[in-house]
């Protein structure tokens, strides 16, 4: 049996695996000519279902015949063996997150009625889930999952009297001692995805995003987006825009872990696919960062939709967004009974064309954007429309789900 010093050390090291290669995929990618990024797509895409073990002899392999025939100086060969390493450290396997540091106790939050504001009541995971509970790997077949209710499916942001969504969205919520656990459904019937740097205008691709304001309090509040590639964008807002918000991108969810799983084929026109779904997995240590004045605000500076790099805004400008506000009674953010947060998730849905053989969204032609609690106005950042998240103790199971 591992001891629990055993399994931090694994779980650190796995971390710091994924903190590597990720860098390392990410300055890679950046460097790529428009046939080199293809041929990196449809290996990720070919690989996606692969085990750790598997990728691992590949990248090895892939590395020594490289060595074998000369081919690394042309860098080739070594590109193969680290996305092999960079597709297995982005979370398909890794069970990371099984533990974290322990936190204080705090509820906050108010509770807010109105017409349009969904609730969804978050059972915890059950304690026969297993060892490894959730496998992060956006198939949604554990058990655990079966017990917990679907949301009501997603609408127009602009609310119910919008046409409604050409497809089916809807989310369920799990969470334990260290996670909160989040899985969508996305029906699609062409699942594609260009974006591959972290921190890239995720949106630009179709995407899935959630909004996440624990204290309730409009301000400090996170955004999460991820493509069907499994690539994120993770930035804090210490304002929403409306208010002289600037978003920090540089603001990580360092012990993050997603999956995607897509019910087709990623990329392939000439099929109709089924439908993508993800699984999150948000660690309740990273989020107090949501909260830290001391961590100053990053900017992403792109090249169209794709990272290049990050600009600090000075001390001042920093002290500026986000003076004041900290958490009140402590840093934590894990809930307890009864803890109410603002939530919201929204999906982007872009109509397609290709070019040259590669998906791209249409010009010209607006996104449609499908919510699950709808905000009135094509505008995410008004946290005051949100739904509410409550967490209850009680295990997901423990009430039977109506139909
Ligand atoms: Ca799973
Ligand atoms: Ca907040
Ligand atoms: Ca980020
Ligand atoms: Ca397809």
């Amino acid at each position: 049996m591992r001891s629990l010093t055993h399994v931090n050390v694994l779980e650190s090291m796995a971390v710091l695996a994924t903190k590597i290669f990720s860098r390392i995929f990410e300055n890679m990618v950046r460097n790529l000519g428009d046939f080199q990024l293809q041929m990196l797509l449809g290996f990720k895409g070919f690989v996606a279902d692969w085990g750790p073990a598997r990728l691992l002899s590949v990248g090895v392999c892939a590395g020594f015949c490289g060595e074998m025939r000369g081919m690394c100086r042309s860098g080739w060969a070594l590109r193969l063996c680290l996305l092999s390493l960079c597709a297995w450290s982005q979370g398909k396997e890794l069970n990371a997150c099984q533990t974290g540091p322990e936190v204080k106790q705090v509820t906050t939050g108010e509770e807010v009625v109105g017409p349009t504001i969904r609730t969804y009541l978050c059972y915890r995971l059950p304690a026969d889930a297993g060892q490894g509970g959730l496998r992060i790997d956006g198939r949604l077949d554990e058990a655990a999952w079966s017990k917990a209710a679907w949301s009501e499916e997603f609408v127009d942001i602009e609310g119910e009297a919008k046409p409604k969504p050409r497809y089916v969205t809807r989310m369920k919520m799990l969470w334990d001692e260290t996670c909160l656990y989040i899985a969508a459904e996305l029906q699609e019937p062409h699942v594609w995805g260009n974006l591959l740097v972290r921190d890239s205008v995720i949106f630009h691709d179709n995407d899935f995003e959630l909004f996440l304001d624990p204290e309730g309090d409009g301000v400090n509040y996170g955004e999460l987006e991820i493509n069907a590639l499994n690539t994120v964008w993770d930035l804090r807002l210490p304002k929403p825009y409306r208010d002289g918000g600037q978003a920090d991108d540089g603001w990580t969810l360092g012990r993050l872990r997603t999956g995607v799983f897509v019910d087709g084929t990623l990329n392939k026109s000439t099929d109709t696919d089924t439908a993508w779904s993800i699984e999150i997995a948000i660690p309740w240590s990273d989020l107090v960062t949501l909260n830290d004045p001391e961590q100053p605000i990053r900017r992403a500076v792109r090249d169209g939709s794709v990272l290049k790099s990050y600009e600090t805004l000075s001390e001042a400008e920093s002290a500026a967004q986000l003076g004041g506000k900290t958490l009140p009674g402590g840093k934590t953010l894990k809930p307890q009974d009864g803890t109410q947060w603002r939530i919201n998730f929204s999906r982007v849905e872009w109509q397609h064309e290709m070019q040259s053989g590669r998906y791209q969204r249409q010009s010209g032609v607006p996104e449609n954007n499908w919510v699950w609690s709808p905000q009135g106005v094509i505008d995410m950042h008004r946290p005051e429309t949100w739904g509410i998240l409550k967490f209850t103790t009680r295990p997901a199971g423990s009430v039977e789900l109506g139909k």
